[in-house]
């Protein structure tokens, strides 16, 4: 086969990733686990063509900007060398909800083109190594190969470029009953990109010695207790991985945050006190995701919607991981 088509769903942290290891390979320095999320996807097609003299990369209808051809190359380059495939390449993607909407669409995005070109190389790598080729591209991406709570790790010491560092699937979608509230918020001054930004929070916060050393604490505290199914302990945990990656970052002068980032906190907190467990995660954004109790997310939403700053609110749940559709030829 020649011709694939992938679909993927973003994902959302819990415990954040934030900065490499140095060296080679794009190794996250800390472990982190997400959620992946159903109702929003990217679908990408890809073919191996004799028929072209380079790759063609159309995303949401569009030529792909230089960094993103050039990133999509780079994959489709590691995919060849390891299928001893010489053709070119058209990769065709569209996402199906805004690219501004605060949600990553590189996780999705590189999740779903790891998958589609292996496939469409013949490659029969299975998820672990499909998660690793997706790492390679976008750290985040690993993450979304796999449905539900997921978690991955650092790699092993000393890590060289060829060692393989892939997501784990930690627990199914509906373990642990959750509602993501992704509330869009006005778009500030362009954001720092995240690579750079955590590349700025390594080198020069005062506090990321201090994040990196808490990062893997707060990771294994949550991984309980997801497993334990507390969403109260898992909230808390979130919110507390959350401020902690945004106050390292902070002191380093990367600031995501808006007035209305802190508007959205402060609802967060109001609903609180009023006896409704809400909890705050922030990426690399001003957007905030708000977690709450499926039962409650009618009135968490009612609150964040009306948040002076908030434009929308997305409603969205755990998913499943990866997958590919039966027919590559679908329109996109
Ligand atoms: C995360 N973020 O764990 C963290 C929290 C944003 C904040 O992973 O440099 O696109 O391509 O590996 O994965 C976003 O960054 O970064 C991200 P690279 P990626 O979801």
């Amino acid at each position: 086969m020649s011709e694939a088509l992938a679909v993927a769903h973003p994902n959302v942290a819990l415990s954040k990733y934030w900065g490499k290891r140095p060296g080679d390979g794009r190794f996250p320095a800390v472990p982190s686990l997400s959620v992946t999320l159903a109702g929003l996807a990217t679908h990408t097609r890809v073919r191996f063509d004799r028929g072209l003299a380079d790759d063609r990369v159309v995303l949401d209808g569009l030529a792909g900007d230089v960094r993103t051809h050039s990133r999509v190359v780079e994959l489709l380059d590691r995919v060849r060398a390891a299928a001893g495939e010489g053709r070119r390449a058209e990769v065709v993607s569209r996402n199906d909800f805004p690219t501004a909407s605060g949600l990553a669409s590189s996780a999705s995005g590189f999740a779903a083109l790891a998958l589609a070109a292996t496939c469409a190389a013949g490659l029969d790598w299975g998820p672990h190594r499909v998660s690793d080729l997706a790492r390679r591209s976008s750290v985040s991406a690993a993450r979304s190969i796999y449905g539900g709570f997921v978690e991955l790790g650092v790699g092993p010491p000393a890590a060289l470029e060829r060692d393989v560092l892939a997501a784990q699937p930690l627990a199914a979608a509906d373990h642990l009953p959750l509602a993501v509230l992704v509330c869009v918020t006005t778009e500030g001054s362009k954001a720092i990109g995240s690579s750079e930004g955590m590349r700025m929070t390594i080198e020069r916060s005062p506090y990321s010695r201090a994040w990196l050393d808490e990062a893997p604490r707060l990771h294994q505290s949550l991984r309980a207790a997801v497993l334990a199914n507390d969403f109260q302990r898992v909230g808390e945990l979130a919110e507390a991985s959350a401020l902690a990656m945004h106050a390292s970052a902070i002191a380093a002068g990367v600031i995501y945050w808006t007035g209305a980032t802190l508007q959205a906190l402060s609802t967060v907190r109001a609903l609180r006190q009023e006896g409704t467990p809400a909890f705050a995660t922030i990426d690399a954004g001003p957007h905030v995701k708000v977690l709450s109790r499926p039962a409650d997310a009618g009135r968490v939403r009612d609150a964040m919607q009306a948040t002076p700053g908030v434009e929308r609110v997305i409603d969205a749940r755990p998913g499943e991981g990866a997958t590919l559709a039966s027919d590559a030829r679908e329109t996109l």
